[in-house]
């Protein structure tokens, strides 16, 4: 069920509105979950990645129309076939778009998400329904490996922090420990030397449920949000996901916040040890960390610091603790406020759900407001229900359809589709800050473009780059009168002005505010590069290229400062490429995407007198040769998540079609003089199209941090859409008759 851009799943939904199924209490029997699972096969062992296909069906259902578009003249066979297959592919997902314009889709991947939010609604006693609970165990069940583990994703290795997770999970919610399944998993714990080699974050989490003792963890300082705001390392410097997750977690830790224990809790406490939980040395366990989890290991920095503070917590003021606590509470406060409770993402809605639980109550409006967002961020496919990686990826994937779609001339035929996107983009454009948005360290984000919804409130530089991309695709097109007009496409660039840094680049949400050495500090053993907000290369192609759009359209507006912003952005992407030609991508699998990006703004900035034309050209060769020599023999191309965590190209046993129209839109814009490269990547992907146009789930798409991967289930559509359609128009022109039905 869709609104504005919400999203939410309802079993059994009676009415059309959201409100009304918040307090849906209904039941499911045994026999409609059994129908479930054979209505969606899902096997973990043939693709973990589910296919979206129980809200896809449920689109299809409701907005089946059949394909009347009558075809754009073709010069020979082959053009007919591309255009068929273009036309199907769009034809298709116009059908998922829903009312409200945007593209819903399945966000999942992380596997420790979920558990925190099942945590937070079992210590606060606020059961979900009865059919969620049920989805939920079907996906934890079905997540599990073959070797009785969990990993920190879908796709990845068993980890300690992925089974102690998801075994805990399922313990609440009500799978018997006698079940095969969670035998095999405790096996694997034990084998694993027990929970007590959980990561910090594992770690947390346990205490929370009084499964760890609080003295087997290193302080989380609450005392440092008192600190000067001058002070490199005050936390208002932090990565605004980092800021936000230790934020409430300091409260947890400060308030020492655990559940009283319970017979599940103490029989929890025999299940995932090795040890008799009460003989524990828990001070002895606060670096303890499985092997199989380790991503970054503690600096020396970090090693003095954890000292330092953990002696601290034995002679601490109890004012200047309930002072930090204090002022912790306000911003936890303002958070929920700025973003309608959504907050910035799972980690910190589930956490700052706990704090509010603590705080004001089970009764109090505020934490009732929290409950109603769990909602938004739950998500069912054939795999079951899982937590969503963020409130959605609404407005991301809209602007990347409605770009895609408008490549060529062929858009006219889906006025409608446009149309609709037009009025998401229009709606979902950040006008109003929060009244504690200065107070509580946001960047300016009048005029800017979320990743979810304006709602949620978080602005991000590339997504208001893509949203002034796509809105000026729009006003190109002619096809729809314009929602957005020009004063709020200059508050969209005044935005993206503010955003550079001082390196030339683009980060995600602010600006870098700390130096490079703050990453020491990373307390997190399972995440890289959390401390600092850095500048990455698909960020910074993105506003580069929305900036070089925006000028073609109006170039009188602060000619002199976008220009300047272009050309230092030009050269932090150049400054990126490595060696091989290629750029390592930090939120999508990964070469291909960062290649597609720096290729893509280099190509468009060349000819506009703002760079080096023969450098540009230059890295665009090398960024070609690199996508050249990676293309597999059938024509595509296919990396696999290693390629994020291992930083080298890690090569899938197969193409990838996301990855294959990643390297076609490179190659295509650069004008790669070697058609037949282009062409068998073209006809890979059209041999890869169902029938009805869409395009078989393969694996796993978005990344963050390196090392933990996230379901981006639109872009099996979006991207090889947007590649034929490229083709189509360089190889058609735009000339090619085109009627609407
Ligand atoms: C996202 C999703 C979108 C992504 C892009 C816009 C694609 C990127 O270009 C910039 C970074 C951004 C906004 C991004 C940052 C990290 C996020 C928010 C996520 C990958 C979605 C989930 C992730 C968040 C950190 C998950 C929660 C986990 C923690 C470690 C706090």
């Amino acid at each position: 069920m869709t609104d504005n851009g919400r999203q939410i799943w309802a079993y059994k939904p009676v009415a059309n509105d959201i409100a009304s199924h918040l307090d849906n209490v209904d039941n499911c029997t045994e026999t409609e979950l059994a129908q479930f699972r054979v209505d969606f096969r899902f096997d973990k062992i043939r693709n973990p990645n589910s296919a979206d296909q129980v809200f896809r069906n449920q689109a299809i259902a409701a907005n089946f129309k059949p394909h009347t578009c009558e075809l754009p003249a073709a010069k020979d066979p082959r053009q007919q076939d591309i255009i068929t297959s273009l036309l199907n592919g769009i034809h298709y997902f116009s059908m998922l778009q829903s009312k409200d314009g945007h593209w819903p889709g399945d966000y999942g991947g992380p596997l420790f998400l979920l558990p925190g939010l099942i945590i937070a609604s079992y210590i606060s006693a606020s059961p979900f329904p009865v059919p969620h609970r049920e989805m939920m165990k079907i996906y934890l069940f079905n997540h599990q490996n073959d070797d009785g583990g969990w990993g920190m994703h879908i796709e990845g290795e068993s980890t300690m922090f992925g089974t102690v997770m998801q075994y805990v999970s399922l313990r609440i919610l009500g799978a018997g420990k006698t079940h095969p399944q969670l035998q095999k998993a405790r096996k694997w714990i034990k084998a694993h030397g027990g929970a007590i080699g959980i990561p910090s974050w594992g770690k947390f989490y346990l205490a929370i449920l009084n499964l760890y003792d609080w003295r087997g963890f290193n302080s989380l300082f609450p005392e440092m949000w008192l600190f000067p705001k001058w002070l490199p390392f005050h936390p208002w410097r932090y990565w605004c996901h980092s800021r936000m997750v230790y934020l409430p977690m300091a409260y947890c830790y400060g308030k020492r916040i655990k559940m009283p224990a319970n017979d599940l809790l103490l029989s929890l406490r025999e299940e995932i040890y090795c040890q008799d939980y009460a003989t524990i040395d828990w001070p002895k366990q606060r670096d303890v960390v499985c092997e199989k989890d380790i991503y970054t290991t503690q600096s020396p920095v970090l090693k003095v610091m954890n000292f330092v503070t953990n002696h601290y917590e034995k002679i601490k003021s109890t004012w200047l603790r309930n002072k930090s606590l204090k002022f912790i509470q306000e911003y936890i406060d303002a958070e929920d406020a700025q973003s309608h409770y959504l907050d910035i993402g799972p980690v910190n809605q589930a956490i700052n759900s706990i704090c509010i639980w603590d705080a004001r109550g089970r009764n109090s409006s505020q934490f009732q407001q929290h409950v109603a967002r769990w909602y938004d961020y739950l998500w069912v496919a054939e795999d079951g229900m899982k937590m969503s990686g963020y409130n959605g990826s609404q407005f991301w994937d809209t602007a990347f359809a409605t770009r895609a779609i408008l490549e060529s001339d062929v858009a006219r035929l889906f006025s409608d589709t446009i149309a609709n996107s037009c009025q998401f983009i229009d709606s979902q454009q950040i006008l109003a800050q929060h009244e504690t948005h200065n107070e509580f360290f946001r960047h300016p984000m009048i005029g800017s473009w979320p990743f979810s919804t304006a709602e949620q409130g978080w602005p991000v530089a590339d997504c208001t780059a893509e949203g002034l991309s796509a809105t000026l695709a729009i006003q190109h097109s002619g096809l729809v009168s314009p929602r957005v007009d020009e004063a709020r496409l200059k508050l969209a660039v005044d935005v993206i002005l503010s955003y550079q840094n001082q390196d030339g680049g683009w980060a995600t949400y602010e600006l870098t505010r700390a130096p490079k050495w703050l990453e020491k500090l990373n307390p997190s053993e399972i995440f890289a590069d959390i401390m600092i907000d850095y500048s990455w290369t698909e960020c910074t192609s993105a506003c580069v290229q929305a900036l070089i759009e925006f000028q073609d359209a109006f170039p009188g507006y602060k000619r002199e400062s976008i220009g300047t912003a272009i050309h230092d952005g030009l050269k932090f992407i150049l400054a990126q490429q490595k060696t091989d030609g290629s750029w390592y991508g930090g939120w999508a699998v990964c070469f291909t995407y960062a290649t597609w990006f720096g290729i893509e703004a280099l190509s468009k900035a060349k000819g506009l007198g703002c760079y080096d034309d023969g450098l540009l050209s230059r890295a665009i060769e090398r960024g070609c040769a690199f996508l050249t020599g990676k293309q597999k023999a059938d024509g595509g191309w296919g990396e696999t998540f290693e390629s994020c965590s291992k930083m080298v190209y890690s090569e899938a046993d197969t193409s990838q079609v996301v990855n294959t129209a990643w390297a076609l839109l490179a190659l295509m814009i650069a004008q790669y003089p070697e058609r037949q490269a282009i062409d068998k990547g073209i006809s890979l992907l059209m041999a890869r199209q169902t029938e009805m146009g869409d395009w078989q789930q393969e694996n796993i798409s978005g990344v963050f941090n390196y090392n933990c991967m996230i379901t981006y289930s639109n872009y099996r559509n979006i991207f090889p859409i947007w590649a034929l359609n490229r083709y189509y128009q360089q190889t058609a022109g735009t000339d090619a008759k085109t009627s609407k039905s």
